[in-house]
């Protein structure tokens, strides 16, 4: 049976990062631009059901809401060779077309604004699966559409939807530009308090360390976004590769995150890629194992969160899974683990399993690869907590002189009072104390003794 997933993509970076998604899974399925299936790909034995469905002329249809604010984006994925692909009864842009101005709380007021409109798009995109498993958001959470709307929205699919999951694919801010964003501080802490209470899984996205990336390791000086979406709309398509060409295990998105978060709230995830293209070229000289890919999978360099370099606290895994495709022999990936803890290459928690999980993924057979072997991590490592530490740090800088805070008490959340920016601060500075206790092996009293370090 069919497990559904619906992809809700709000504001610029949703919009853009969504567009890559289904670019990419469109030729990993082998469907054309216009959604029609091409000759070649009529045997296929994937499972296209899970993002996408077939009109009554046999068209394939992604699952997809496209949401926004301001109407640039859209257009100009209506103006490309893939307009016909969506569901045009799935896009809505606000007629106001002001966009939310980077104000989380504009964003977060047209969401209660458009809440019927947007919510009637969504139930009938759930009435129209069979077995609806849940919800991907594709977002940023700096700027005021994505972050504020894509709130609210979140909220609303945790009361109606109860029983469905919420996973976010969130893309943190560049902390190595001067942003033009100046409350990018207040938007993103006012969004993670969201991300935290009511989404199942957040897999980080972290333009700071995307750019790096892009910079350090592929060569191109000054990534553009389109360059950068690429390495998204990687992540993105082979972290839902064992949903699409399912094997034994990690078929549905629960077995995946249940896998990965054993503990609720620890659901924020980091990735890792290899090989990246340039170390593509590298390989053509030799061959990639398995172990290769493992334990370049690893190394920091290859993390697409920014975490710092010099390791305080004893952060550690809490769990690890490797989704591998290619030609790998199985034999060789049992040795590979064993190889990697003799080495004690990876950290783990003192309270629970200390394992790597490994998934051999199939891929799409329409998509020509030069690399024998790739690899992509999903981590749940307790250091992802510097980012909320980062971004409590700058908050506090903005609050302390009380900047630009006329622009959020203008809006009706804060129009009484700014208890939800305090509020917001508490959840995430309870989050960065939960991460720092899940280091040591007292974390399995966590929450039951008040007294806890
Ligand atoms: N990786 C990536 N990041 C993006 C992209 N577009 C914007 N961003 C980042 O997103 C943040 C700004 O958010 P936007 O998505 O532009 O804002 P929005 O949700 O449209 O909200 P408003 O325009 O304020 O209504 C900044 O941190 C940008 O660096 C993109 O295509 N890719
Ligand atoms: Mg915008």
């Amino acid at each position: 049976m069919p497990r559904e997933i619906i992809t809700l993509q709000l504001g610029q970076c949703g919009n853009q990062i969504g567009m890559e998604f289904w670019k990419q899974l469109c030729t990993e399925h082998g469907i054309s631009p216009e959604g029609i299936l091409e000759d070649f790909a009529v045997e296929g034995t994937d499972r296209k059901d899970v993002f996408f469905y077939q009109a009554d002329d046999e068209h394939y249809i992604p699952r997809a809401v496209l949401l926004d604010l301001e109407p640039r984006v859209i257009n100009t994925i209506m103006n490309s060779p893939y307009s016909k692909l969506y569901n045009p009864e799935n896009v809505y842009v606000s007629k106001d077309g002001g966009g939310a101005g980077n104000n989380w709380a504009h964003g977060y007021e047209q969401g209660e604004h458009h809440y019927e409109e947007v919510f009637d798009i969504i139930d009938r995109e759930a009435d129209g699966s069979d077995s609806l498993e849940g919800f991907v958001i594709c977002h940023s959470i700096a700027g005021g559409t994505g972050s504020g709307m894509g709130s609210y929205i979140i909220e609303k699919l945790n009361d109606r939807f109860s029983k469905k999951l919420i996973q976010a694919y969130s893309v943190f801010p560049n902390q190595d530009e001067i942003s033009d964003v100046v409350v990018q501080p207040y938007n993103s802490l006012l969004t993670l308090k969201r991300l935290t209470q009511n989404a199942d899984c957040v897999v980080v996205l972290d333009n700071t360390a995307l750019h790096r990336i892009a910079a350090d390791r592929l060569q191109i000086e000054n990534p553009t976004f389109a360059q950068i979406n690429h390495l998204v709309s990687t992540v993105m398509s082979v972290s839902t590769a064992t949903l699409r060409y399912p094997g034994y295990m990690n078929n549905d998105l629960i077995g995946l995150i249940a896998s990965l978060i054993p503990t609720p709230r620890l659901h924020f995830l980091m990735t890792g890629y290899t090989p990246l293209s340039s170390d593509a070229q590298m390989l053509s000289i030799r061959k990639t194992t398995v172990l290769d890919v493992m334990r370049r999978l690893l190394q920091p360099k290859n993390m697409m969160v920014s975490t710092p370099v010099t390791r305080q606290a004893n952060h550690c895994y809490i769990s690890i899974l490797n989704i591998i495709q290619g030609e790998v022999d199985p034999t060789q990936v049992h040795k590979s683990l064993q190889r990697i803890r003799e080495r004690k290459l990876a950290q783990f928690i003192p309270w629970g399993p200390a394992s790597i999980q490994v998934a051999l993924s199939r891929k799409s057979p329409y998509v020509q690869s030069a690399n024998r072997v790739s690899g992509l991590m999903l981590a749940n490592h307790t250091s992802i907590s510097s980012l909320f530490e980062r971004c409590i740090r700058q908050y506090d800088k903005l609050r302390k002189r009380e900047a630009f805070l006329d622009q959020f008490k203008k809006m009706a959340v804060f129009k009484d009072n700014l208890d939800e920016f305090d509020l917001s601060r508490e959840v995430l500075q309870s989050l960065i104390d939960e991460y720092h206790a899940a280091t040591t092996p007292g974390y399995i009293n966590w929450g039951t003794q008040s007294s806890f370090i």
